[in-house]
């Protein structure tokens, strides 16, 4: 896809093939069987839906941190260079009628743009519009007609909340999932255990990643978590009682394939699954700390995961199986004209449909006076 320089790393903006992460990349799906099996079943459509799905995401982070710059908005927290461990899952589950339920966290944002939501409402969320989707009241944004629900900002608790919503899908015989994220950092909460321990003792169809990026803040994840990378969280399902694995988290095809079979064993009511997505932030914690997150980290880890870029990986990957170059262009270029014009649209919202003062009660509290 093009670059953009001042919004990506710099390392992205330099990305040039590399045979050992080439060969990585692609072995990540081969050593696994079962996995290859499901990437086997895959077609084109789909393949390239995940492509989209994928510059669709980095393409609202590009607009999020170019309208910090021109001061639009304060900071943002964004999930560059770790896309594909949300959009991998997210294409693995059902979407549009009879969603299943996501429960995105700060860097799983992708969750709402694949699961339906309009870019125009992530924009306008930030933005604090009247029109936005919590009204001008919270920068939180989900939607449970799509099936998102929108994140809590106390790290680990959509853990339990997951495992009740799974827990209730499952005492209405639906055939649903309900998958969240946590990061490395957040596993340290003592809910992330409840939630997980009362989703293995009940068998709830609940899937939860670790999205291991390596860091929290700015506590790098040697400096909270005794055993060093990339195996790191690996013997965790283990130790829980339940079925999971490790999944490359700058592989989409890794992430999809894995969870699939997740939520393959759910929908058979084979109990909860953990995934483990092995992944690097790019940047800072949000926008206003890119640069310590630059001096939190040695710059070589920066070289070997900028080497891994998830989307150039997987474009390497579609052209080898046969897919042209031209083809993931108008892709792509689809895929920024629908960014492009929700930017407008959340910009008009901005100009002409800020929330007005009298409004801040309403929807808050039930009066049975309000229409
Ligand atoms: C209970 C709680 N403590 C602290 C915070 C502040 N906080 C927000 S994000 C974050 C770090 C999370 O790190 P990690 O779980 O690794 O996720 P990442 O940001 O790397 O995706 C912290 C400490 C919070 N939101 N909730
Ligand atoms: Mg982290």
């Amino acid at each position: 896809m093009k670059r953009y320089a001042a919004f990506e790393p710099p390392e992205y903006v330099a990305w040039a093939p590399d045979e050992t992460e080439r060969a990585r990349f692609a072995n990540a799906i081969a050593k696994h069987p079962d996995r290859a099996a499901v990437i086997e079943r895959l077609q084109e459509p789909q393949l390239l839906d995940m492509y989209a799905g994928l510059v669709r995401t980095r393409l609202i982070d590009v607009a999020l941190k170019r309208f910090v710059k021109q001061g639009v908005i304060s900071k943002a927290w964004l999930g560059t260079g770790e896309e594909a461990a949300t959009v991998g899952p997210v294409h693995a589950l059902r979407r549009g009628p009879n969603a299943d339920i996501v429960a995105p966290m700060i860097r799983n944002s992708g969750a709402c743009n694949e699961m339906g939501m309009p870019a125009a409402d992530i924009f306008r969320a930030y933005m604090g519009t009247g029109d936005s989707p919590s009204h001008g009241r919270d920068g939180h944004y989900g939607d449970f007609a799509r099936g998102i629900l929108p994140p809590v900002s106390i790290v680990g608790d959509c853990a339990a909340v997951v495992a009740g919503i799974a827990l209730a899908m499952r005492l209405q015989g639906r055939d649903n999932v309900a998958i969240t994220w946590i990061g490395d950092g957040s596993t340290k909460a003592g809910v992330f255990h409840e939630g997980l321990n009362f989703a293995a003792v009940n068998k709830v169809p609940a899937i939860f990643v670790i999205q291991n990026n390596q860091v929290a803040l700015g506590t790098r994840l040697a400096q909270h978590h005794l055993e060093p990378a990339p195996t790191s969280f690996a013997n965790w399902p283990k130790a829980y009682g339940i079925w999971g694995g490790v999944f490359d988290g700058n592989n989409v095809l890794d992430g999809f394939a894995l969870t699939s079979l997740a939520a393959e064993r759910c929908r058979r009511g084979e109990g909860p699954a953990l995934l483990i997505a092995e992944t690097f932030r790019m940047g800072g914690h949000a926008t206003h700390d890119d640069l310590e997150a630059r001096r939190t980290f040695d710059s070589g880890l920066f070289e070997q995961w900028g080497r891994r870029e998830p989307i150039a990986m997987y474009e390497q990957w579609l052209r080898l199986r046969g897919i042209s170059s031209e083809r993931l262009e108008e892709l792509e270029l689809r895929v920024e004209l629908e960014v492009g014009k929700a930017e407008e649209e959340a910009l008009a919202s901005r100009a002409g449909a800020m929330p007005k003062g009298e409004d801040a009660l309403s929807g808050v509290y039930h009066t049975g006076m309000r229409s």
